[in-house]
C-alpha cells in the first residue's frame, strides 16, 4: 500500500529533477510512510525523462519509496499533467509541487500529517514566515492574491502556490468537475481552491519560502501569466465553474 504519492510535473527540469527526488527521499524516509514519486514529463526536449531513467530503478518494488515516470506526448500543459498524475497515483494522500525547488520538500511530511485535522493543506507565501527570495515578484503576487480574495470573498492568502496535500477521497469528490478545473497553467489552482472553499473544506495554509529556481529557466513570462490569469479569474467570476 502506498501512503503518499508526490506528483512532480516537469518541463525541462533535467538539472533539478534528480536532486529534488533525492531531497524528497531524505524528507520522507524518517517518516516511515510508504511513498511514490510520479514524474509527469511533457516530453521535455532537454532529456529530463532520460535523467530519471538513468538514475532510478523505475521497476523498484518493495522499497519504502519508489519513482515512476510518465512521459506524455499529447494534451500537454501544466494543469493537464497534474491531473494525469493525480489520476495515476496510488497513494491515499496526494501531494503536488513544482520541480524547481521553489517548494521545499522538507515540508511534505508535516503537510501530510496535518491532514489528520484538515482536508486541504497548502504551502503559502503569505502567512507568517512564508515568502519569496524574489521580492519584486513577492509583492506583485501578494497584490494579485488580494485581488482574488476580494473578487471571490474567500480567506485564502495564496491562491497560486500550487503546492498542496490532500487525501485522495477528498479530492476525488470533485472528480465530476475535473474537466472544468484542470486546464491552463497555474490558474487551475485558483479554480481548485475556490471549489474547495465553496465545498466548506477545512483548509490550512502553512508557510513556504520560495527560493529561486536552482537550475534551468522559468516557463512563464510575467506579462503573459498576468494576462492569462486575469482572463481566467474574470471568466470564473462572470460565468462560475
Ligand atoms: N508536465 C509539465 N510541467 C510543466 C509545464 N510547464 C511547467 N511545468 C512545470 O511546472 C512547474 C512550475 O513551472 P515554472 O517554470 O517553475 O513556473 P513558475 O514557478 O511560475 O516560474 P519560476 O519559478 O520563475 O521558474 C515546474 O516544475 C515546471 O517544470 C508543462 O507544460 N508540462
Ligand atoms: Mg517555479
Amino acid at each position: 500500500m502506498t501512503d503518499v504519492s508526490i506528483i512532480l510535473p516537469t518541463y525541462n527540469e533535467r538539472d533539478n529533477i534528480c536532486d529534488l527526488i533525492d531531497a524528497i527521499d531524505q524528507a520522507m524516509t524518517p517518516s516511515g510512510l510508504a511513498w511514490e514519486v510520479l514524474v509527469v514529463d511533457d516530453s521535455s526536449p532537454d532529456g529530463t525523462a532520460e535523467a530519471v531513467r538513468q538514475r532510478y530503478d523505475l521497476a523498484g518494488k518493495g522499497a519504502a519509496g519508489s519513482v515512476k515516470l510518465h512521459v506524455r506526448s499529447s494534451d500537454k500543459g501544466l494543469a493537464k499533467a497534474i491531473r494525469y498524475g493525480l489520476e495515476q497515483a496510488a497513494g491515499c494522500t496526494l501531494v503536488v509541487m513544482d520541480t524547481d525547488f521553489n517548494h521545499d520538500p522538507a515540508l511534505i511530511p508535516q503537510m501530510v500529517d496535518l491532514l489528520r485535522y484538515y482536508e486541504l493543506v497548502i504551502g503559502s507565501r503569505f502567512v507568517m514566515r512564508g515568502g519569496m527570495e524574489d521580492t519584486a515578484r513577492y509583492r506583485m503576487s501578494l497584490l494579485y492574491n488580494v485581488f482574488i480574495r476580494l473578487l471571490f470573498h474567500t480567506q485564502i492568502q495564496d491562491n497560486l502556490s500550487g503546492f498542496f496535500a490532500v487525501r485522495r477521497e477528498t479530492l476525488f469528490q470533485l472528480q465530476p468537475k475535473f474537466d472544468r478545473i484542470f486546464y491552463g497553467y497555474g490558474d487551475y489552482f485558483i479554480r481548485l481552491l475556490l471549489l474547495a472553499w465553496r465545498s466548506d473544506w477545512k483548509i490550512l495554509e502553512v508557510p513556504v519560502f520560495y527560493i529561486l529556481r536552482r537550475h534551468g529557466e522559468s516557463k512563464t513570462g510575467f506579462w503573459e501569466v498576468f494576462r492569462d490569469y486575469t482572463l481566467a479569474v474574470l471568466k470564473l467570476r462572470l460565468w462560475g465553474l
